[in-house]
């Protein structure tokens, strides 16, 4: 497996985001002024002295730490995006994105500061699940390309520093792959282990009580051969039979084709549904009931169970084999049950995904806190995520109606400056919108038929992506498959370009600084007011290199208190890097005043 130079891309030194309109009474020296290239507009570097009084110089870092860490692999210093093909770029005008889409849009993420682009199933699909629903595991469906242009697209990448990570469907196939053709064909046939197949328990009745996730019967009856096949998903996803070791072989002969071509690592789909209670024992029902509607369930035997790790170390050693990153779609309770799917010795997936965060309701810092302080004393490089194309986009789920682009700008400023990697999802750095349907007729997501109007399913988050102002949003010059949101007018890459504070440019910044200062790749995570309910600061620490954060998570101003003295940081100088605020940073004492959802980030000096 190629590796890449990463010296080339930490080239930038980014030293305060403040134009020149918000250049501030307190400052006391202009550092440096600079052109950003495409923003085109003054960078002025400011000192913020925070006045110390009567402090004595304490004796250690202080609070939550955690090791430092170094000798990085490039993953973990590496900034992920993530494709939904279909969305992204349209080169055939066909109203849906393709391969060649994505090869003419790499100038833009290598610009961003992107590093890996992580694209969602492309291969051969009856398109059930939009992908999710694979027929052949080793090619690429016609609607998207074809593998020429999969190997052109990973040629073109590599050329701009950027991995491709493809998602392998692990739980199930489409029920059109060849193998569940053949499995379905007989009892007897060559294949037929190969899925779940099972008696009903009676005439009409399916084998137990589990269910699927996305409201329908986990149980179809094959009227030919008279018995059930289970699929946790669609009913056109059959679960694949992991206990069978021809399954396991085929499955992981599948991942070192893609090795083989270039690819660099896997995001995992659905780890967590691989195995199921051999005995088919019942699922408990508990209070409540699902988003259908139906009485819940403890999944307790048909999820989580404890071969999932056996699976993920046989992938593991595979991926090892090529150099190469496994990220798991690994919802968890908690972060005790993240840290299993590491392994017990680092033998598991690199980057299990922390999709916690993405269930917090509202935005408040002492949950945060708590989060971030048990991530970090788990111990393992975590990989964080706040929105993907599952979820509602994390700039309609914590946007107030008000604040939107402030709260995403201060989301982006928080995440992306913790101890870990990031996986952003495209249309994320413009502020893209979830566009959701309004009628059942409009909905292409089958969940969403399903469960309308409870569960509208996930089209609102897979709309096109914005590229311009103009028709289609830039996308396409047909009409997409899912409709692009009036927002597209203010919120694209074009005109955001263009906008020294719009989110784009923010974003870019943010990137940046990620790659260039080492606190931030390499640095612990040091908290800091740990009572302060409203806003989260924090230190990143790197040998004698600091970077402190402070994020606002309320609507109200806030005033921050800078005391690094826990740190060790007596008389701090902090060279403002990049804030989201209107208005130039305000201090008082050792006061700095936080506009409502707001991120401050500073390089500090002694
Ligand atoms: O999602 C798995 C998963 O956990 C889903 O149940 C998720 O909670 C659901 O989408 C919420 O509505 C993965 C993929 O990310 C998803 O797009 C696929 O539909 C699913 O697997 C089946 O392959």
């Amino acid at each position: 497996m190629g590796q890449f130079a990463r010296s080339g891309e930490r080239a930038t030194i980014l030293r305060c985001a403040q134009d020149n309109r918000s250049i501030c009474p307190w400052e006391t020296k202009e550092i440096g002024v600079r052109k950003e290239s495409h923003v085109n507009r003054k960078i002025a570097a400011a000192v913020l002295v925070i006045l110390s009084v009567c402090l004595a110089v304490p004796q250690a870092w202080a609070q939550t730490k955690s090791a430092g860490a170094e000798g990085h692999a490039w993953w973990q210093d590496a900034v992920f995006y993530e494709v939904y093909p279909r969305s992204f770029a349209d080169s055939d005008n066909n109203g849906i994105g393709d391969l060649r889409g994505i090869t003419s849009k790499l100038d833009y993420l290598k610009e961003l500061g992107v590093n890996a682009i992580w694209i969602t199933p492309c291969f051969p699909s009856p398109q059930v699940d939009f992908g999710y629903d694979v027929s052949d595991y080793e090619a690429i469906d016609p609607m998207y390309g074809t593998l020429a242009d999969f190997d052109k697209l990973v040629a073109e990448a590599k050329k701009r520093g950027i991995r491709v990570i493809l998602d392998f469907v692990v739980n199930h196939t489409s029920d059109q792959h060849k193998w569940f053709i053949n499995s379905k064909s007989s009892r007897t046939a060559e294949k037929r282990d190969w899925y779940i197949w099972r008696d009903g328990k009676g005439p009409g009745q399916p084998p137990n009580n589990w269910l699927s996730t996305f409201g329908t019967a986990a149980w179809t009856l094959d009227p030919k051969t008279n018995q059930y096949y289970y699929h946790y998903f669609y009913p056109q996803q059959p679960d694949l039979n992991w206990r069978n070791p021809a399954v396991e072989k085929a499955m992981l002969d599948v991942t070192r084709f893609w090795y083989k071509r270039g690819v660099a690592g896997f995001r995992l789909d659905a780890v967590d549904t691989l195995y199921e209670d051999p005995n088919l024992t019942d699922d408990p029902e508990v209070e409540g009931t699902d988003r259908f509607g139906r009485p819940s369930l403890d999944e307790k035997y048909n999820k989580k169970l404890p071969e999932v790790h056996d699976a993920m170390r046989k992938l593991r050693s595979v991926a090892d084999e090529y150099g190469a990153v496994l990220i798991g779609e690994t919802w968890t309770t908690d972060v005790s049950e993240l840290k299993d799917y590491y392994g017990a010795k680092n033998d598991e997936l690199q980057m299990p995904m922390d999709l916690l965060m993405t269930g917090f309701q509202g935005l408040h810092a002492d949950e945060y806190r708590k989060h971030l302080a048990a991530v970090n004393a788990a111990g393992h490089w975590p990989t964080y995520v706040i929105t993907n194309h599952d979820i509602v986009r994390s700039y309609t789920r914590y946007g107030d109606g008000k604040h939107n682009d402030d709260i995403a700008k201060m989301m982006a400023a928080f995440y992306m400056t913790l101890r870990g990697s990031v996986i952003m999802y495209y249309g994320e750095e413009i502020g893209m919108e979830n566009n959701d349907p309004k009628r059942r007729e409009d909905v292409q997501d089958p969940e969403g038929k399903i469960g309308w109007p409870k569960e509208i399913g996930r089209d609102g988050e897979r709309t096109p992506m914005q590229w311009t102002d103009g028709v289609n949003a830039g996308f396409s010059k047909a009409k997409p498959w899912l409709p692009v949101p009036e927002s597209a007018k203010t919120h694209n890459v074009s005109s955001e370009m263009k906008d020294p504070n719009s989110m784009l440019s923010f974003y870019r910044q943010l990137l940046a600084m990620r790659h260039t200062e080492a606190a931030l790749r390499d640095g612990e995570y040091i908290s800091l007011n740990d009572s302060d309910a409203k806003v989260l600061t924090y230190l990143r620490k790197y040998k004698d290199e600091a970077i402190l954060v402070v994020v606002n998570m309320s609507a109200s101003e806030q005033k921050a208190r800078i005391d690094l003295s826990a740190a060790g940081i007596a008389a701090p100088k902090l060279s403002v890097m990049l804030t989201s605020f209107h208005e130039a940073p305000r201090t008082s004492g050792r006061e700095l005043t936080m506009e409502p959802y707001s991120a401050f980030i500073a390089k500090v000096g002694k």
